[in-house]
């Protein structure tokens, strides 16, 4: 039996065939969950509807998370559906692309700072916070995904690195929060994956590449990987586990410099 049979889960935050909500939504569906999407915009409506079918779902509802009443409406529409929601994965980040190039101090701006934190932090309260009757009492829990950026200075990261650290703060209040309601929230700080969110960003390859090399694995991670220990943080077989951050990342958080090996 699927370590996430019977469960309901909503996933936030598909895209592209290489989104890591994508690798999260194969693995479900491999583990028995039952699963429902959001699409950010109309653009990637049919995109989402596709992916969507292909994982057994016919879930599919619009949700733009800078929009309050989207927020609200996706759970009215889970609600025609379901009796309850189990899961829910944000799998959700972004700042204007111009703040994540150049010096921090430089580019930083107010407008592209509250953006960065509206749209990857609060996000996640705000779903939280519509979910909260639906998910209360069935030993559910939330998912985020972070980035080492949170806790280490990267180049180029930037205003991100500010969000992330913030999101990760969310995990923490919100377990407290959700917790008497029986419901867990975890973070999975995943390694860099080649997504559309990281394809704007300029020398990525070559930050693959010297990850993967500094690894202690000595290669980077997939969207499976990282899609597999979501199903576990998700799953009762993580029933004592809440306010977290589990590093999915081949093992490169806990360096502090790369090999001498050329
Ligand atoms: P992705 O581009 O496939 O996914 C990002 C998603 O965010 C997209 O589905 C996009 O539609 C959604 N999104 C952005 N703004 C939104 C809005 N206003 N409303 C609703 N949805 C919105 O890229 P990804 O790498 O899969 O990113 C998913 C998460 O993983 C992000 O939080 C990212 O920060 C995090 N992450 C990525 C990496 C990496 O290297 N790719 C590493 C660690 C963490
Ligand atoms: O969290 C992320 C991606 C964040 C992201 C990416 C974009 C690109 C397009 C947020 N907003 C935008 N806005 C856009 O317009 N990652 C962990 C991947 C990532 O992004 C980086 C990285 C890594 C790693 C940006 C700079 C440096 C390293």
């Amino acid at each position: 039996m699927g370590m996430l049979e019977g469960k309901k889960a909503l996933i936030v935050g598909v895209a592209s065939k290489h989104s890591i909500a994508s690798g999260i939504a194969a693995a479900f569906q491999r583990e028995g969950a039952e699963l429902a999407f959001t699409y950010q915009n109309e653009r990637l409506r049919e995109r989402v509807e596709g992916f969507a079918e292909g994982w057994g779902s016919k879930i599919v509802v619009p949700c733009d998370v800078a929009n309050d009443s989207d927020i609200d409406n996706v759970f009215k529409e889970l609600g025609k559906h379901w009796d309850g929601v189990d899961i829910v994965i944000h799998s959700v980040g972004f700042a204007p692309a111009n703040e994540l190039a150049g010096n921090y101090v430089d580019v930083t701006t107010r407008e592209g700072f509250r953006i960065a934190h509206d749209i990857s932090s609060y996000s996640f309260v705000a779903l939280a916070r519509a979910g909260r009757e639906m998910m209360r009492g069935r030993n559910g829990s939330l998912l985020t995904l972070t980035y080492l950026g949170a806790q280490k200075v990267l180049p180029n990261y930037n205003v991100m690195g500010l969000a992330k650290a913030s999101l990760e703060a969310n995990v923490r209040y919100m377990a407290a929060s959700l917790g008497p309601d029986g419901t867990r929230v975890n973070g999975i700080s995943a390694g860099p994956i080649k997504t559309l969110a990281a394809s704007g960003i300029g020398s990525f390859r070559k930050m693959l590449s010297e990850n993967a090399n500094r690894a202690p694995l000595r290669r980077n991670v997939t969207t499976e990987e990282v899609g597999n220990s979501g199903a576990f943080l998700c799953s009762d077989m993580a029933s004592g586990i809440t306010g977290e951050i589990l590093y999915v990342d081949a093992g490169f958080n806990i360096t502090a410099m790369g090999n001498l090996e050329d």
